[in-house]
This record gives C-alpha cells, sequence and structure tokens, in this order.
C-alpha cells in the first residue's frame, strides 16, 4: 500500500454498459455514441477525518470503491455521472478542462446546482493531460474539502516513475459562513465594495507598481506608505493539510531508493498560498496546472491557490526518510508529506518551520516558458481587469463591479485572439483563474515573453499580469479571483461568446 489515499487504478473501463441519461446541464453535442464503458461514478458526500487528534465533518469527492477523484487517459473521453449524496445542492468544476461550457460546473453561469439525492451527466474529449483537479463551486462547499484529484496521464508519465499526489488544503473547526461573516464585519468599518472609486491606497498602489519588479513585498516590510504587511492569510487556520492529514501524523509514501517520482502538487486551499520545500532533493518542475513548461531545477517553489506542479525527483539510493513541505506564505506553518526509501526511520517534522516562509512572487512565474506555447498572434481584443476591493467591510471586485447575475459578460468573438490584462490595485495578492480556454501568461509589469500556459495566475499588490487565449471554445465562462472569500464577495466576473 503507498498510503490510504493513494489512487486505485479504478474500473474505469467496464464491461457493463449503461445509457447516458442526459440532462439539461450536457451539451446534446456531447453526447456522441462513443461507447467505451459506463461513467465513472462520482458521489459527493460528507466524510469525517481527524485533525490533530479532534474529529471533523468534512465533504469528499469519491468513486463508489473510495478512490478519490478521477485518474484517466489523455483522449478518453471524461464520461462521469455526479451523484450528490449530501444534503445541500453542489456542483462540480473540472478545474483546468475546456468541456463545453454547460459541463464546466459554475452555478447559475454553466447551469442549475445538482439538488440534493439528484445526479448529472457530464461527456466530453480529453484533449490533453497533466495534473487537474475537481472542486464544488457552490457556495463555501470548497472550504470543506469538496474537492479530489483529476489525474490525466499522457506520455510524460513513464513507466519506471512512481506518481506520488500532494493536495494542500486549509482547514478550520470554525464554519464556512462563520468564516466569510467575521471577514464581513472584520472592524466594522464601511464597505468599499460596489462602484466606490478606486481608494488613494489603491492609486498609491498603482504608483508602486512601477517599481514592482525590483520591490518583493516581504513580511514586515513596509510598502509605499500602506500597511507595514503586505495583506496576507485573510484567515487564521487551525491546521495546514497534506492529503487530509497534519504533520503530526504525515502519510508517508514507499519510494524506491535510487527510483524516480513524479509529484503531483495540488493547492486545494481556499486561502492559502505555500512554498514547496523539497529540503536536500533536487526537484525538476516540468509542468504548471497540467501544462508542460521548460524544466526549472530548484529545492523551493511557489504555489498559489488552485495552481498544480509536476516536480520529477530523482530519489538518492541511500535510506532516507525525505519530507515534501509545504510552508503557509508569510508564516511558519507548514504541512507536508514524507517519502521514505528503504528502511529509514521516520523523524517526527514539527508543524512550524524554523524560518518564515516570504510572500509568493512573481519570480518563477516570469521565469517560466511553455514548451508547446499559443501561435504568436497579436491581440484582437483587450479587455483590463483591474483587481478592486479592500479589507474594509471585506468588498472584492472586478474594475469596482461586484458581481451580480446583473453584470454584462464582457464580449468575446469567436477566433478572436484575447488579452486579459490583470492589474492588481489592491495590497493582497489575487490568484486569477480563467475557465474552459487555454491560457498563456504573456507579460508582466509590461515585459512580453512566451510564459507557461496555465489556468491560474497569481496577481501579487501593484502588479500588472496579462494572460492571453484563442477564443475557441464558444459559451459563457467564468472568470475571477479563487481566493473562495474574494470570490463570494464578488471579485468574478464572465465573458461570452457564440
Ligand atoms: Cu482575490
Amino acid at each position: 500500500m503507498l498510503s490510504r489515499r493513494a489512487f486505485l487504478l479504478s474500473a474505469l473501463a467496464t464491461s457493463t454498459v449503461t445509457p447516458i441519461l442526459a440532462r439539461a446541464q450536457t451539451a446534446p453535442q456531447a453526447s456522441s455514441g462513443a461507447n467505451d464503458g459506463a461513467p465513472t461514478v462520482l458521489r459527493l458526500e460528507r466524510r469525517s477525518i481527524e485533525v490533530n487528534g479532534k474529529p471533523a465533518t468534512v465533504f469528499g469527492i469519491r468513486q463508489p470503491d473510495g478512490t478519490f477523484g478521477i485518474r484517466t487517459q489523455v483522449g478518453k473521453r471524461f464520461r462521469v455521472r455526479v451523484e450528490n449524496r449530501i444534503d445541500e445542492p453542489s456542483l462540480i468544476h473540472w478545474h483546468g478542462l475546456t468541456p463545453p461550457w454547460q459541463q464546466d460546473g459554475v452555478p447559475g453561469v454553466s447551469g442549475p446546482p445538482i439538488p440534493p439525492g439528484g445526479s448529472a451527466d457530464y461527456d466530453f474529449p480529453l484533449r490533453f493531460g497533466g495534473t487537474y483537479w475537481m472542486h464544488s463551486h457552490q457556495g463555501l462547499q470548497e472550504q470543506l474539502m469538496m474537492s479530489a484529484p483529476l489525474i490525466i496521464r499522457d506520455a510524460r508519465d513513464r513507466a519506471d516513475q512512481q506518481e506520488v499526489v500532494v493536495m494542500l488544503a486549509d482547514f478550520s473547526f470554525k464554519p464556512p459562513e462563520q468564516i466569510f461573516e467575521e471577514l464581513r464585519k472584520g472592524g466594522g468599518m464601511p464597505s468599499m465594495s460596489g462602484a466606490a472609486p478606486p481608494s488613494p491606497a489603491a492609486a498609491e498602489m498603482k504608483g508602486m507598481g512601477q517599481g514592482g519588479g525590483a520591490m518583493t513585498p516581504m513580511p514586515g516590510m513596509a510598502m509605499g506608505g500602506m500597511a507595514a504587511k503586505p495583506d496576507l492569510n485573510d484567515v487564521k487556520y487551525d491546521a495546514f493539510l497534506a492529503n487530509d492529514r497534519t504533520l503530526r501524523d504525515p502519510e508517508v509514501v514507499k519510494v524506491e531508493p535510487g527510483g524516480r517520482v513524479l509529484l503531483r502538487v495540488i493547492n486545494s486551499s481556499a486561502m492559502s498560498a505555500f512554498h514547496v520545500d523539497l529540503g536536500a532533493l533536487d526537484g525538476e518542475l516540468i509542468a504548471v496546472d497540467g501544462f508542460r513548461v521548460a524544466p526549472v531545477k530548484a529545492r523551493r517553489f511557489p504555489i498559489a491557490v488552485a495552481q498544480r506542479l509536476d516536480i520529477r525527483l530523482a530519489i538518492p539510493r541511500a535510506p532516507a526518510a525525505h519530507p515534501v513541505l509545504a510552508v503557509l506564505e508569510g508564516e511558519t506553518n507548514q504541512t507536508g508529506i514524507v517519502l521514505r526509501a528503504g528502511q529509514a526511520p521516520v523523524a517526527r517534522i514539527p508543524d512550524t518551520a524554523a524560518m518564515a516562509s516570504p510572500a509568493l512572487t512573481l519570480d518563477l512565474e516570469s521565469r517560466l516558458r511553455a514548451a508547446h506555447p499559443l501561435k504568436p498572434r497579436k491581440a484582437d481584443r483587450v479587455h483590463t481587469i483591474n483587481l478592486t476591493g479592500s479589507m474594509a467591510g471585506y468588498g472584492w471586485s472586478i474594475n469596482n463591479v461586484t458581481w451580480s447575475k446583473d453584470v454584462p459578460p464582457l464580449p468575446v468573438a469567436k477566433g478572436e485572439r484575447v488579452e486579459m490584462v490583470m492589474v492588481n490595485r489592491t495590497p493582497m495578492p489575487h490568484p486569477m483563474h480563467l475557465h474552459g480556454h487555454e491560457a498563456q501568461v504573456v507579460e508582466i509589469d509590461g515585459k512580453r515573453f512566451p510564459g507557461a500556459v496555465r489556468d491560474t495566475v497569481l496577481v501579487p499588490p501593484g502588479r500588472r499580469v496579462v494572460f492571453a487565449f484563442d477564443a475557441n471554445n464558444p459559451g459563457l465562462w467564468a472568470f475571477h479571483c479563487h481566493l473562495l472569500y474574494h470570490l463570494e464577495a464578488g471579485m468574478f466576473t464572465t465573458f461570452r461568446y457564440v
């Protein structure tokens, strides 16, 4: 046994054939006649875990045999039936995939949520492989771990390479609704959300952006007359989990001395960014958000909320325990797993690091180069996306507009090369997530370069980052900050084309 969370190669292709039950949110064209077995069933359930010795009830997305999420193969169809076995509506988003828009899993945008006891069917081709994940886009369910890995194997996966999935999460014993309520109340200052003009502080941030490249916000460092610290970690969590566990009782994965490991790190946290710390091991980053990059060697890698890192490791021949840690940005809290090569003792690892991890920067992002970039092309359409809002009243918005169903979608036309120019006018970093398209980072602070193809990019305070994509998947799509409580507060918008 690799671990209790290890993926079992599930019976994806069974001999039983069941008809696809059409549902409103299943695109008619998706129901092809292709007959490669029954759909994989994913059940949305409540489950119990133990966090530092205390019981907790969270959600889970599991197959009937207990497998968390899905591991499948590129080129196959994504044929899935989601069964809602919790007592509230839910809907699952296939984070990073490019399904027909009705199957994207965003309630109120892609379709209605699945009622308790109901189910929904999905069927679309898997055009590319990599490390993805799935999570509820309904309310605050993601905070309660309504999420799971979604691994699509491809030619990168080698027979002589052991796959290890590390799913990071932030955990609180407080109900998410209470967390949000407390953020909203925080200090009782008036709300800055809605159509309020940019605050002087925001204007100041803009000025700061000019020197932003050289000015890495560090904990405790004064930032242009703003608060002494950048705003990191709005929520004080009780624990940080790696595959459901803390470092008091970490997952220990047996690996081959001298063997190769492919680490698939998924940051499924609601609000927390980390630096992945490989200790004495040299890692080779080969993909971000599922897409290949020119390999980057390092022992520490930043990972923002919702991002993924594929890291190749060569395990030394000598028996040893190799912790793979994730240190919370701006703090010392850490979580992780242990790779155990041979009969090595596994020492207790403290759940705080000796030194605080710095705030995430764009240093790595600016070095990443897509292995398969978009074709160079002039943008046909440019949307400026000012990230706006403030901690006061916990109002977060895009272009000073707080999301509601009445906000018109951004216009896009089919076939266009679109650029989203994201400018952060707040003192908080925002991991921005674009749905349904292969997006590429093509500019940071005015410098053009063929950066990573990815679905989620961090925009730190005062910085400007440009996402380019080809409008090749018509529909109504979400585009938002992936910090759960920012999203809930209204840092969300849509774009549409036919
Ligand atoms: Cu945000």
